[in-house]
């Protein structure tokens, strides 16, 4: 312990050496007064505390990182990066630059015990300094998602000789409540790009979503390929809904966007829904049919109406070779079985089925997660069930003693539309308007206790949809709000509040060209001009 608190009191001197050696130049600047408050910070932290003076970020501040965790320096270099492209900034990370430095941003690895929890942050804005304050990478690449949100689009020019953007200054504590803050993108339906997953991602990182899960099989087409069974790609990969010529991640695409998502420090969740939406494997490979029919590709939308055959040595150990190729470049801990909507999986055929496939998926490291229906398989405490339709499936899940994770589909499906006036979308749970998503409480959804809820997530079909800018539509804005619904105690949400901060966001999804839907609900802040610059991809 005595160790961190030395370094931490040498690293704070050597800032406050370096910010006073350099200041005597210049005279302080005078900000006007400022309030942190008033950020566009979403999803809300735990507390705010504004000390109403600013932080002048301009080319005389530097990044410096704790350099013994390579996570914090990449942090780093991630934040310069970001502030680059947001108001066209250089500003060096741990080395000397250019121009003097007078002013720090310092993100340091901090053993305290307030920082225990999981992912949890300081950020300590003043005059001279920011210090954010971690364990963890994880805990500071969060907290750098806040700063990034209250950095100015606009610099101001009138303050001194050099343009400045003015950082209110104060204190953020802050942690999740959730561990587990989710999005799901089904590319099985529509193929969607390695480019259009990252862009995604990085979307996704900036509200602090910390899970992506990928649906990656379904009856109109399978999207990764699988060393040993090369068909599931050549054949299944060339289909999906509309007859347009669908698309699949090679293994090396999978892994960069694993890694890709890591640096955003996320985890990616593979789906190979089974053993029904399992049409376009059993085209490749007849044999793992069990609906009795001729299989043909299938374009269509309906759901439920394909099966493998539960009761075939043969078609268990194909699962065993799909689940031991996906989790071998899968570094994190879940697997994904799907298991929804077996119409035509006779009940029993369907609980030996689940029971035999989380075997294999335990076989191989990971844990097993399924939709609610698995619950009523003899499944294991440390599988997972995902609530999407059936309360019942949930409390059974409970009473086996599971983890759920919530995602109803009347609350919290992107593919639902709006409203009837929608252009993309399905409405068979609901429409959900802006409101609607964002106003219910997790914590305490339908009696399910809140020390078996995992976290939530927000799913995303693509039934309806075949481009980012569709995708962008159905996600945007309602997936930021699930960002706070996963993040931020109830105590702190309030719709009138949120709405203010929601309409703050247009300046950022306007500069990532993010096509979200103007909800009529919101009083969209109009873009100003920034700085005469030309908007830059972050
Ligand atoms: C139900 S949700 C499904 C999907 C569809 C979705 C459309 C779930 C586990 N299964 O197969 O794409 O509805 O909203």
């Amino acid at each position: 312990m005595i160790k961190p608190i030395v370094t931490r009191i040498l690293s704070m001197l050597c800032i406050i050496a370096l910010i006073t050696a350099c200041q005597e130049e210049r005279k302080p600047i005078e900000f006007p007064p400022t309030d942190l408050a008033e950020g566009n910070m979403i999803p809300k932290p735990l507390k705010v505390i504004p000390t109403n003076k600013a932080f002048g970020l301009d080319r005389y501040t530097a990044i410096h990182t704790n350099q013994k965790d390579e996570g914090f320096a990449e942090i780093g270099h991630y934040l310069a990066d970001k502030i680059k492209a947001k108001i066209d900034l250089d500003i060096p990370v741990n080395e000397e630059g250019t121009n003097p430095i007078e002013r720090i941003i310092y993100i340091n690895q901090s053993d305290s015990l307030e920082l225990k929890a999981p992912e949890s942050y300081q950020l300590y804005i003043t005059q001279d300094s920011i210090i954010i304050n971690s364990n963890t990478a994880v805990g500071a690449f969060r907290g750098i998602q806040t700063l990034r949100q209250i950095i100015p689009e606009v610099g101001n020019d009138t303050l001194a000789e050099q343009r400045i953007w003015p950082i209110p200054s104060g204190k953020i504590i802050d942690r999740p409540t959730f561990g587990f803050r989710g999005a799901m993108l089904d590319v099985a339906r529509h193929f969607f790009s390695v480019a259009d997953v990252k862009k995604y991602i990085d979307l996704l990182a900036y509200y602090k979503i910390n899970v992506l899960h990928l649906h990656l099989t379904d009856d109109q087409g399978w999207r990764i390929e699988i060393k040993s069974w090369p068909k599931l790609t050549e054949i299944g990969g060339a289909t999906e809904v509309g007859g347009e010529s669908g698309g699949f991640y090679t293994q090396e695409d999978y892994k960069e966007i694993v890694a890709y998502a890591a640096r955003h420090h996320m985890t990616i969740i593979p789906e190979v829904d089974m053993p029904g939406h399992t049409n376009a494997a059993s085209v490749s490979y007849p044999f793992l049919n069990g609906n009795g029919k001729i299989v043909k590709p299938y374009e269509g939308t309906h759901v439920g109406f394909s099966t493998f055959d539960t009761r075939k040595d043969t078609v268990y150990a194909f699962i065993d070779d799909v689940v031991r190729e996906i989790s071998a470049i899968t570094p994190g801990p879940y697997f994904h079985i799907g298991g929804d909507e077996s119409h035509v999986t006779k009940k029993n055929d369907y609980i030996h089925f689940v029971e035999k496939v989380e075997k294999i998926v335990q076989k191989h490291g990971k844990r097993m997660i399924g939709w609610d229906e698995i619950a009523s398989a003899k499944v294991d405490t440390t599988s997972i069930s995902q609530y999407w339709s059936n309360g019942k499936n949930a409390q059974k899940a409970v009473k086996r003693g599971m983890k759920i994770i919530l995602s109803p589909a009347k609350k919290a499906y992107l593919d639902m539309q709006y409203d009837s006036l929608s252009k993309h979308g399905l409405h068979w749970a609901a429409y959900i308007p802006v409101d609607s998503a964002y106003i219910w409480t997790p914590e305490e959804y339908e009696g399910i206790p809140m020390d078996n809820i995992l976290g939530i997530e927000a799913p995303l079909w693509s039934e309806t949809i075949s481009n980012i800018g569709e995708l962008e539509y159905l996600a945007f804005p309602r997936i930021i709000g699930y960002s706070e619904l996963g993040w931020t105690t109830k105590e702190n949400r309030d719709w009138e509040n949120y709405k203010v901060r929601l309409a703050n966001q247009t300046p950022y999804l306007d500069r990532h060209k993010v096509n979200f839907y103007a909800s009529p609900l919101i009083d969209w802040k109009k873009n100003e001009n920034t700085n005469g610059n030309e908007p830059q991809d972050e």
